[in-house]
């Protein structure tokens, strides 16, 4: 008795805030689908306003069980759906509201998406989960307590109708102008009080008791700050919960978490496989290239967060075959990447191990069990485990875990590779968490050690793998100047780069790049690396240049002249102007004289890149002209989750001569009156 009271005490004891059950079954889900699919397919936008009609709703061909086998066989663990978005517009019968499937035409009014998905789900063994969005622009009762208990209501029916759900995603976006029911006005909220999340909570809590709930600070699973798919190199499953809520304004440490946090909330980073969340025609060439997926992969799964991959589904109401084909190439190359395990034929050995316990031995590390590890003397923060191969190895990658069930303890570490005798150090890292993978050079080494330099209390490893992955060749970076020199960057200096001035796929006997060039007409510039030891192919990158900027002048801005104004026409998107700052509200606009006339067929617009901009425009006006002085208003309208997906917005409009545009911004994401740009372009028919 005695002896086991002694033994029962030398277990460690968990450290800081630990998942819950839920957390932990959802931490090994590792990465999941997004599915945005709603009335903005039909409409062609990012943010419907929600006056949209049911009628635009009428998916041809929907067929949920070709999303489910393809997430299946992409290696996704589930599927989270868009049941309702900021529009309101409902993708199943609910008796809340008549702003759903049940009045489109769509299957008749019959038809029940969340259903289908949920069974599609089923059959094919995934998670299945629902996005509801609080902030509704089409509900007339917005803002007032009378649609927090359609809200709650809309939740219940969710929870109660479709079977299990392992996870409820809340967006952040609340409050702002909308339909309202045909109000057409600005309705403002406390995202804190208003929807009663104590309530939502409970909700979730009484009838999917498994289910864990998404929210910018959590509270099972938070945000990672970003739209783009990636943790911080720190990621800390912890935050200070009550400081990071939506609406904040600190975003920026959602990647990071926080050492001292005083929940387990873990990061989940969300991205969309292509620039944006939901499907868009003009979007099929724009699907994310492999190396972009794979850095994502890395930079979420290996990186201690989740990655929620989007699929915009399309207006037949499938996933379109240019995704599915990236899909299985970034499941191909994972594949690839971790087929060799080479640390289970290595011999661990720790420096350290507590109470010289085989229960806590440094095999315990390469025993495929997650409920073992390796830890060394109780009070003990700084350890070595070394992997010995027995023989020369090469390896470019390093995956390790903690047994996080006792909570998350380290703080720094390195990994060292036994290279001629002499350790080198190959990498240096903060935290671990749930899982880090590090890829660095090839090295080739007899032996591996990683070094815990600092914890929070005795470090728990229990998983670490180690791994060869074969090279990825990258297609090249294609730039052009204002003035049509046209360069090609790749990270691989050993590559040969070739391209062709079409969309047709290069190869060898395609022109050869051999340093800049120019082109001062309307140009597509596919490009290939080659690799003449491999023989093989980079995936090919297709680039569509426009006419050429080099006699654009920013001829008026209507919030004072400004030197920077260059910037807006400098084909540099890391660049930008800010309008003067002055007491003038908004609208604010600017003219280009493009230096000649074109027939006008779109514009773009680049929003500043830093997460501190000011200024972002969200809605707008463009006009043309021949001359100067008789306008023509050719588009307007708004730039739909600018603020936290900033990508290059492409809006088209009837083709129309003119010399000169005007771009006026009538709105902005935040409360100040600036508006900025990285970047203006416009769209022409001119031959290419
Ligand atoms: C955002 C939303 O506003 C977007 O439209 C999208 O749903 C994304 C996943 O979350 O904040």
């Amino acid at each position: 008795m005695s002896f086991c009271l002694a033994w029962a005490q030398e277990k460690p004891e968990p450290v800081g805030p630990v998942p819950s059950q839920q957390q932990l079954e959802w931490h090994e889900m590792e990465y999941y689908g997004f599915v945005h699919f709603n009335m903005n397919t039909f409409t062609n936008k990012e943010w419907g306003e929600g006056g949209e009609s049911p009628e635009h709703f009428n998916p041809t061909e929907l067929d949920t069980r070709q999303w489910a086998r393809v997430a299946k066989e992409a290696g996704m663990k589930g599927i989270i759906l868009t049941a309702k978005h900021h529009d309101g517009f409902a993708l199943w019968p609910t008796e809340t509201t008549e702003h759903s499937v049940k009045y489109s035409p769509w299957k008749n009014g019959q038809g029940d998406v969340v259903k289908e998905l949920a069974e599609a789900c089923a059959e094919y063994g995934l998670g299945f989960g629902v996005y509801l969005s609080p902030w509704d622009r089409n509900h007339p009762e917005y803002a007032r307590e009378k649609y927090v208990k359609v809200f709650h209501r809309q939740l219940e029916e969710l929870m109660t109708n479709y079977g299990p759900i392992f996870e409820v995603w809340f967006d952040g976006a609340n409050g702002g102008t909308g339909y309202y029911g045909g109000a057409n006005e600005n309705r403002k909220i406390d995202h804190r009080s208003y929807y009663q999340w104590d309530k939502v909570i409970s909700i979730i809590r009484e009838h999917q008791p498994n289910a864990v709930i998404f929210g910018d600070n959590g509270p099972d699973v938070r945000w990672i700050g970003n739209e783009e798919g990636f943790a911080g190199k720190t990621n800390w499953s912890i935050i200070r919960k009550e400081e990071v809520f939506s609406g904040s304004g600190r975003h920026g440490e959602m990647q990071f978490g926080h050492q001292d946090g005083t929940h387990w909330v873990p990061g989940e980073a969300d991205v969309s496989i292509r620039p944006g969340w939901y499907y868009h025609p003009q979007e099929d060439n724009m699907v994310k290239s492999l190396p972009q997926m794979l850095d994502i992969y890395y930079g979420s799964v290996g990186r201690n967060a989740s990655l929620l991959l989007n699929l915009p589904v399309d207006r037949r109401g499938l996933v379109h075959e240019n995704d599915v084909k990236q899909l299985m190439k970034l499941k191909n190359k994972l594949d690839e990447d971790f087929e060799l395990d080479l640390a289970k034929n290595s011999k661990p050995k720790a420096n350290k191990v507590r109470m010289n316990s085989s229960e806590f031995a440094a095999e315990n590390t390469i025993d495929s069990k997650k409920e073992t590890y390796w830890t060394p003397g109780k009070d003990e923060i700084t350890a070595s485990l070394m992997l010995d191969f027995g023989k020369e190895t090469m390896f470019n990658r390093f995956l390790v875990q903690e047994y996080i069930p006792l909570g998350q303890r380290v703080k720094e570490f390195t990994i060292e590779a036994l290279i001629n005798g002499n350790w080198k150090e190959i990498d240096r890292q903060t935290t671990i968490g749930y899982k880090r993978i590090l890829r660095f050079d090839p090295v080739k080494a007899s032996a591996l050690r990683l070094n815990i330099l600092d914890a929070k209390a005795s470090p728990l490893i229990s998983n670490i793998e180690v791994y060869n992955a074969p090279t990825l060749l990258v297609a090249p970076e294609i730039k052009r100047s204002r003035t049509g020199e046209i360069t090609f960057e790749v990270p691989d200096e050993n590559v040969e780069l070739y391209y062709t001035l079409n969309t047709s796929e290069p190869n060898k006997t395609s022109h050869r790049y051999s340093g800049v060039f120019s082109n001062n007409k309307p140009v597509i510039i596919t490009a290939v690396a080659y690799d003449p030891e491999s023989e093989e192919y980079s995936e090919p990158k297709t680039v569509n240049f426009d006419i050429l900027k080099k006699d654009w002048k920013v001829i008026e801005l209507s919030s004072g002249k400004n030197e920077d104004a260059f910037k807006i026409i400098d084909e540099n998107e890391t660049t930008s102007w800010s309008s003067a700052k002055d007491e003038k509200k908004l609208p604010k606009e600017l003219v280009i004289d493009l230096g000649q006339e074109y027939d006008l067929e779109g514009f773009t617009y680049y929003p500043p890149q830093s997460r501190l901009s000011i200024g972002i425009i969200s809605a707008y006006e463009f006009e043309v002209s021949r001359d100067n002085k008789n306008w023509k208003t050719v588009v307007s309208g708004e730039f739909g989750n600018i603020q936290n997906n900033p990508i290059e917005q492409i809006v088209h409009f009837e083709t129309m001569k003119g010399r000169y545009i005007k771009f006026r911004a009538t709105r902005n994401t935040d409360d100040s009156e600036t508006i900025s740009i990285a970047e203006l372009g416009v769209l022409t028919t001119n031959q290419k």
